[in-house]
């Protein structure tokens, strides 16, 4: 039987990590990422990467911790391999702090990540404003590395990657037999789905290898992530905004947050200002839908919506996909079978 071809539509975290678990799972399809961007110029490159968890207001909260505990337990083998230092997969321990102390001081996540605890009281004498602090190892994905490592891993399985900007999914009816729609903030207009609306977010890229330990304010408006080449201060929550410059002054009030949380950030060097629209929604949508026109039909997994918290998610995403286009699959060998009979 005629291999089943796949084209995933977006090559940010989400479409690349979809591609290369569909490519590793199910052998006897061949997958094609098409974009109009791909690294360095995605909005998951901009992002930190961090492993903290984002909440997903309308997505059960045992489904997020299995995604979440998925996605860790998938990124601590790589850490735990030669190949951590290329794909840009790195542990990371640091501080999240609270100027009122949280409602629950213990997150849905905390067996997930390594050594969770409340901070001491000495710990927190670093942060007089700071009423409670949690102290824990996580994870955090660099891009570009982490990127051009699914990449290429996706080229090794035999998948390919095409530049092409997209307009209607129809488009891709005669040469592919199932779409999976990773398109992130894109999947508004190509997707016309008015319940996806972008989350501006700016950061700062800046030169200061003394930055070991991450810092992150509760509220999610300041944190200081140290990465392998740069750390990324950050940020801005603006929904509905998408303006892609960054704004000086924007620029300097996270450097001033940034410095007084951390005041050796003062001189941080080779500062670069970066934005990118988190593609939110209540909830991520991951499902299979068919669109029908005349008597023709295209099957569609849909994995976008992935807001604040893409990184936190992506592998346990990719999975569920995986197996959605595994559905599709039977189906459509389903009915080349019948067709031949
Ligand atoms: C400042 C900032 C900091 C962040 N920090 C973190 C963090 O620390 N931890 C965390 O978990 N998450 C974080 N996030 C969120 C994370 O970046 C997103 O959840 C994630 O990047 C979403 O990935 P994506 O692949 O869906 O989208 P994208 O990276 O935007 O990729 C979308 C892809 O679809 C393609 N596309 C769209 N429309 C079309 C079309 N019509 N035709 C062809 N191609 C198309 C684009 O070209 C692109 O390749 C942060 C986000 C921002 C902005
Ligand atoms: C990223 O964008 C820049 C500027 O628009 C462009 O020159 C470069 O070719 C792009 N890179 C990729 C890999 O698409
Ligand atoms: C880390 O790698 C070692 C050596 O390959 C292996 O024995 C161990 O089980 C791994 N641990 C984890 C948590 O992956
Ligand atoms: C939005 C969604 O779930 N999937 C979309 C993928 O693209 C098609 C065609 O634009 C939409 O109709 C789907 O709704």
């Amino acid at each position: 039987m005629a291999k089943a071809k796949v084209a995933v539509v977006g090559a940010g975290l989400i479409g690349l990590s979809t591609a290369v678990c569909i490519s590793e799972s199910i052998p006897s399809c061949s997958v094609t990422v098409i974009a109009d961007k791909f690294t360095p110029n995605t909005t998951s490159d901009v992002a930190a990467g961090m492993l903290i968890p984002h909440i997903f207001p309308d997505t059960p909260v045992h489904q997020q911790k299995q995604w979440f505990r998925e996605t860790f337990d998938y990124l601590s083998g790589i850490c735990n391999s030669s190949q951590a230092s290329e794909a840009g997969i790195h542990l990371v321990s640091g501080w999240q702090i609270f100027k009122t102390i949280p409602e629950k001081k213990t997150p849905f996540w905390s067996d997930v990540v390594l050594g969770f605890r409340s901070m001491t009281e000495k710990e927190m004498k670093k942060f007089p404003q700071h009423k409670f602090g949690q102290a824990f190892t996580t994870l955090k994905c660099d891009c570009p590395p982490y990127l051009l490592w699914l990449e290429k891993r996706l080229k090794e399985n035999g998948g390919y990657v095409h530049v092409r900007k997209i307009e209607d999914l129809w488009e891709l009816h005669s040469d592919y037999d199932i779409i999976v729609n990773c398109s992130g903030i894109g999947s508004r207009k190509l997707m016309r789905d008015r319940e996806i609306h972008p989350i501006r977010g700016q950061v700062l890229k800046v030169h200061a290898p003394w930055i070991k330990h991450f810092i992150r304010d509760g509220d999610g408006l300041t944190y200081i992530y140290p990465g392998i080449h740069d750390v990324t201060l950050g940020g801005t929550r603006q929904k509905d905004n998408w303006n892609l410059s960054p704004d000086p002054s924007t620029s300097k009030g996270i450097f001033d947050r940034c410095c007084a949380l951390e005041p050796s950030l003062h001189t941080a060097q080779d500062v670069k200002a970066r934005v990118g629209l988190r593609p939110s929604r209540s909830s991520v949508r991951l499902q299979k839908e068919i669109l029908v026109r005349g008597s023709e039909k295209l099957p569609v997994v849909n994995n976008y919506g992935h807001g604040s918290g893409g990184f936190s998610v992506h592998q346990g995403t990719a999975k569920e996909a995986t197996r959605l286009i595994k559905e599709c699959i039977a189906v459509l060998e389903m009915s080349r079978c019948k067709a031949k009979l």
